[in-house]
């Protein structure tokens, strides 16, 4: 079931999200929604807080569409064990944030450890957009968003229309 997505500026984008100890039912059905809520949207990648739940949650498919299998990843507790030194610059956006776009520098390598769908650790190393994905998501489960990594005149002009975007949302 699709769930709807929480926008900018809220409180639970703000969150540090609490860790997983055991894989509920309803964690398991969180996870499948997230990612319905995210091939719907469309975006490459989600996480917990973006539906509201600030526990440490992310799914992610940097697959492009028709160009390969889809490839559907969901992760409990995901931690990045090593970053390469080397930089990647990406024009970010996030679903709580839409129609605003932003180049951010990350490392382009990055290994991640996590917890899968069945309660089993995983590790693999990640490139590309899928480390600039995976990376993207994990800040949100320690309550930052790409816009963080702006100045703070460009983040406070896309909170403000992003403040008006939802009083405009909330009176019809
Ligand atoms: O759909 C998304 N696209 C995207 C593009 C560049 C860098 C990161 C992302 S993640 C984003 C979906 C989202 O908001 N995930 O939290
Ligand atoms: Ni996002």
């Amino acid at each position: 079931m699709k769930r709807p997505i929480v926008l900018h500026p809220d409180p639970r984008l703000k969150t540090r999200c609490a860790p997983v100890d055991d894989l509920s039912v309803d964690l398991r059905r969180l996870a499948d929604d997230m990612l319905e809520t995210m091939y719907d949207a469309p975006g490459i990648g989600l996480a917990a807080p973006q539906v509201g739940v600030t526990t440490r949650l992310i799914v992610l498919d940097c697959v492009k569409p028709d160009e390969a299998p889809p490839r559907p990843l969901i992760m409990f507790n995901p931690q990045i064990v090593a970053a390469s030194d080397e930089k990647n610059t990406y024009e970010e956006g996030c679903l709580s944030i839409p129609e605003h776009f932003a180049d951010v520098t990350r490392p382009a390598e990055v290994e991640i450890a996590w917890i899968d769908r069945d309660g089993n650790p995983k590790s693999e190393v990640f490139g590309g957009l899928w480390a600039t994905c995976v990376q993207h998501e994990i800040d949100h489960l320690d309550g930052k968003l790409f816009i963080d990594y702006l100045t703070p005149l460009k983040r406070q002009l896309i909170t403000r229309k992003m403040q008006k975007l939802k009083r405009e949302r909330t009176r019809v």
